[in-house]
């Protein structure tokens, strides 16, 4: 048995709470970056646009909810206040909104449309709402924004039924001359605990991180267990974006590694706090017609997602409707067939109803057959002697496999730190995969391999492993 330093096994024992294993099951969900710069050609406005230009001839919101089903998201977040104030809803409490622009007369809501459309084709609803806010007069004068804030907050958390998450960004552009707002942000959690307990708070939010850029990329190992002081809003405002002509292309090398043993050694509090990583599937957040062109092809759509999804991480991926209120036929179709792609990649899996032996487990309870089933729950667990563990899978006769889909048991941690896979060849274990955390779930992807036989096995871990999905394609 190996003897763990005091600081891993404080580590293997962070756990998340249930709404975050809740939304991680969300894996791959919309962003819709819709409001007044949709009709200025704009990415960030200035707050002292004319809300009669917001006038969509055709919204319907029931296209872009039943086109993420489609694609296979499971839920959509919607930009109901960016940076420049013009709110997609009725609030009382400012007149920058669509009650001021033509559209309907005045009588309409963006947001309302779109929970219903989500309710409707059956995927989770979240909002998006930009503390900084450049209309507000009150907006840099402390505690009277703050109140303004979550007045609008209490009107969006409570009109529209169940959100999955809520999306603070941290971005502000104000500049070191600009205003400066001292946000109240425990209180504004407060307010969402209250009237969302089941949302996630994401970004400038204590429930999912940033990955750190916005092109689509996350770390080789993403752990989901990391230093308390990556939550903190210096830490996370300091990051987030200042500048419209700079969106954050890469990590910051110095964040490349967040929660190895190095990172954590000398952190006396430690969090679960999960990565999610938001793309555009164009150019920009908000649409433009010149942008037509920069709709990213599929195989790119394709690797974002084996890197996000099957990296532990969640994909957030923003399709921008048009100045008509629908989405453009090039993304459309992009996303219909990333919709069929995922359908094709994840078809059937053959470990289904296979034998799954291992050479160490807790107890009967948690013996390798029991990650075979849809159950998550149902988990193999390798006792207090990981390294070394192996799981060996018969699938009763040979098969062409290119992908095998792994998860942890999350809801007991994140303890496992380095695996391999392998295949039986010729009598012979060869190796599929060499890589390190698992989490919520590692997609493995490899060259296509005919075989009965694959093996895992556990290099490395925290004080324990446990696996609860091992599936084959
Ligand atoms: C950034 C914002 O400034 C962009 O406009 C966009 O909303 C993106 C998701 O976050 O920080």
């Amino acid at each position: 048995m190996s003897d763990y330093p005091e600081f891993v096994r404080y580590a293997a024992s962070i756990v998340p709470s249930e709404r975050q294993l809740k939304w991680q099951e969300t894996e791959f969900y919309a962003f819709m970056h819709y409001g007044i710069n949709t009709y200025t050609d704009q990415e960030w406005g200035n707050g002292n646009e004319d809300p009669e230009l917001f006038n969509p001839t055709e919204l319907d919101c029931r296209q872009w909810a039943k086109l993420c089903k489609l694609s296979g998201m499971k839920g959509l977040i919607l930009t109901a206040k960016h940076h420049d104030g013009f709110c997609l809803w009725p609030s009382k409490y400012t007149d920058h909104s669509v009650k001021s622009s033509k559209w309907k007369d005045g009588k309409g809501d963006v947001v309302a449309e779109c929970a219903a459309a989500c309710k409707e084709f059956g995927i989770k609803f979240g909002i998006y709402v930009s503390p900084w806010d450049r209309h507000e007069a009150t907006y840099g004068s402390g505690e009277a924004y703050n109140q303004f804030f979550r007045n609008q907050l209490t009107e969006v958390l409570t009109n529209y039924g169940e959100l999955f998450c809520v999306w603070f960004d941290g971005a502000c552009g104000e500049g070191p001359n600009g205003k400066k707002q001292e946000y109240d942000w425990e209180s504004y959690y407060e307010l969402i605990r209250k009237l969302q307990p089941n949302a996630t708070i994401n970004i400038t939010g204590p429930d999912v991180r940033w990955c750190g850029n916005e092109a689509g990329v996350c770390r080789k190992s993403e752990w989901s267990v990391v230093p308390y002081w990556h939550s903190t809003h210096a830490v996370i405002e300091a990051k987030s974006q200042q500048d419209v002509s700079k969106p954050p292309k890469k990590i910051n090398p110095t964040d490349l590694d967040l929660g190895s043993r190095k990172q954590i050694k000398n952190c006396n509090k430690l969090i679960w706090y999960p990565a999610e990583v938001d793309v555009s599937i164009r150019k920009g957040w908000f649409y433009h017609k010149d942008e037509d062109y920069t709709v990213k092809p599929l195989s790119k759509l394709m690797d974002i997602y084996y890197n996000s999804v099957g990296a532990n991480a969640s994909f957030l991926l923003n399709i921008p409707p048009m100045p008509n209120g629908k989405i453009n036929e090039r993304d459309v179709e992009t996303l219909l067939s990333m919709g069929a792609q995922l359908e094709i990649d994840f078809r059937e899996n053959l470990a289904e109803d296979s034998i799954m032996q291992d050479n160490r487990h807790l107890d009967e309870n948690h013996t390798g057959q029991h990650i075979l089933n849809d159950d998550l729950e149902s988990y193999w667990h390798s006792g207090d002697n990981p390294e070394g563990a192996e799981l060996i899978l018969d699938l009763g006769d040979d098969y062409d496999i290119d992908k095998i889909v792994l998860s942890e048991h999350i809801r007991t941690g994140q303890q496992i730190e380095e695996f391999a896979l392998y295949a039986m060849k010729n009598n012979k274990w060869v190796k599929l995969a060499d890589e390190t955390v698992i989490g919520y779930k590692r997609i493995c992807r490899f060259k296509e391999i005919r075989a009965q036989y694959f093996k895992l096995k556990i290099k490395k871990a925290r004080c324990f492993a446990t696996i609860s999905r091992f599936e084959c394609y």
